[in-house]
């Protein structure tokens, strides 16, 4: 009954109007899993293959090959496999890939097969995906991170960081914690509005208006905040996705906005000003993917202040994550299933790093579906922490919606704590 007797993926397009793939597993019994992938922007290094095709189509987006290879090499070689053993098919396609980035079959068609399987096999056994992918243990709503102003590589503004998020603290439900930031990232929009500022949006549906420097970004967050009724520091943390790799150039961080670049030290010192300022506990790629010292010396230092993410610096894979543990270079880790490219090894991910203390928090890409695959695997693992944009666009929305509907089906409703520390 839960033998994979078909598989039928095809090309879709993004949020960002590109191209890629879903795919549908379907059981002898007739149930269908499907799943789609997403796709990142200010993508790691080390992160696992995207397969596209290259070719004058699409500006070289497509990904027919990956389609193809999950309807042919794939689908022939897990055929009749069972979807309940999840292990044992990632494997499968990690063994039938052979390559240590996945770049032979492509991790994107390769995520979408692993998906797909865990989604018929939760529908098989009529349970909600988080409960089928975090078994019957208690489980507790993440905490939002709203990304309400983009910069970066997500919007064609001249802010050099990416990402200028608020966590609503204090909340007694996920449901409460999402009303107050949609208050939140309503305010902003009028006070952009009447300041003269763009309301337009960026990739993940954060206001982009053109700004002086960062440190106008954080202050009209501020603002919007008290225009609430809120009051930072109190009802709301500050949180940045530097992804500093974006402009680390010639061992210097370059921003947009001052002339002089600055060393690791003297950008360290720029952080720390700036997050005091503005109540900013999560600071995520605040050092360049290379840049492994620099972790080092300020998670030694203001480790018990600061949640300091690693995304880039990781890309949600188990050695590099050890790297980080046994380096000490930071004490949270982001996770995104597409870095990786397979289920497990993403569940690899988050049980490594939080047996050994680390925070985890679910994350979206800058390019994503409908899907609201991440929404569960944030409650199936306990991960506290949620990232997946703004309060616009329905590629974000999805992903809160569906932990509205979690929290309406968990009996035990546990009041939000966003980390340790917090
Ligand atoms: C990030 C992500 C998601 P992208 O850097 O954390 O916000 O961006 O998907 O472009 O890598
Ligand atoms: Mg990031």
């Amino acid at each position: 009954m839960t033998l994979i007797k078909s598989i039928n993926a095809r090309q879709i397009f993004d949020s960002r109007g590109n191209p890629t793939i879903e795919t549908d597993v379907n059981l002898v019994n007739n149930i269908c899993g499907r799943a789609s992938v997403p796709s990142g922007a200010s993508t790691g290094k080390n992160e696992a293959y995207e397969l596209r095709d290259k070719k004058k189509s699409y500006h070289g987006n497509s990904v027919f090959k990956a389609v193809e290879n999950v309807n042919t090499i794939i689908f022939d070689t897990i055929s009749g496999y069972n979807v309940l053993e999840q292990e044992l098919l990632d494997q499968t396609l990690i063994d039938l890939d052979g390559t240590p980035n996945k770049m032979k079959l492509g991790a994107n068609a390769l995520l979408s097969v692993s998906l797909a399987c865990a989604d018929a096999a939760a529908k098989y056994l009529n349970l909600p995906l988080y409960r089928y992918l975090g078994g019957s243990r208690p489980f507790r709503m993440p905490t939002p991170m709203l990304n309400i102003i983009n910069g970066g590589a997500h919007a064609n503004n001249n802010l050099s960081f990416q990402e200028f998020m608020i966590i609503p603290r204090n909340c007694s439900t996920f449901t409460d914690a999402i009303r107050k930031s949609s208050e939140v990232f309503h305010s902003l929009k009028r006070l952009l509005d009447k300041k003269g500022f763009s309301t337009a949006v960026g990739d993940e549906g954060g206001f982009a208006p053109n700004l002086k420097n960062e440190d106008q970004a954080c202050s009209l967050i501020s603002e919007a905040i008290s225009k609430s009724g809120y009051k930072l520091g109190k009802d709301f943390f500050m949180s940045l996705d530097v992804a500093a790799s974006e402009f680390y150039k010639n061992k210097k961080y370059k921003l947009a906005s001052s002339k002089k670049p600055y060393s690791s030290d003297d950008f360290s010192n720029f952080l720390l000003k700036l997050s005091k300022k503005y109540s900013i506990i999560s600071l995520e790629d605040p050092f360049a993917e290379d840049d492994w010292d620099a972790w080092v010396k300020f998670t030694s230092k203001y480790g018990n202040k600061f949640q300091i993410v690693g995304d880039d610096l990781y890309t949600t894979n188990i050695k590099l994550i050890h790297k980080g543990i046994t380096k000490k270079s930071s004490n949270a880790v982001l996770i995104k299933p597409n870095q990786i490219g397979t289920l497990t090894e993403t569940l690899k991910a988050i049980e490594l790093a939080q047996s050994h203390g680390m925070e985890t928090i679910i994350s979206h890409r800058s390019g994503e579906t409908e899907s609201t695959f991440i929404a569960d695997l944030a409650v199936a693992t306990n991960s506290g922490q949620i990232k997946t944009g703004s309060m616009s666009r329905s590629d974000r929305v999805a992903k809160y919606n569906q932990l509205l509907r979690i929290e309406q089906l968990l009996e035990e409703k546990k009041s939000l704590k966003i980390n340790k520390l917090f």
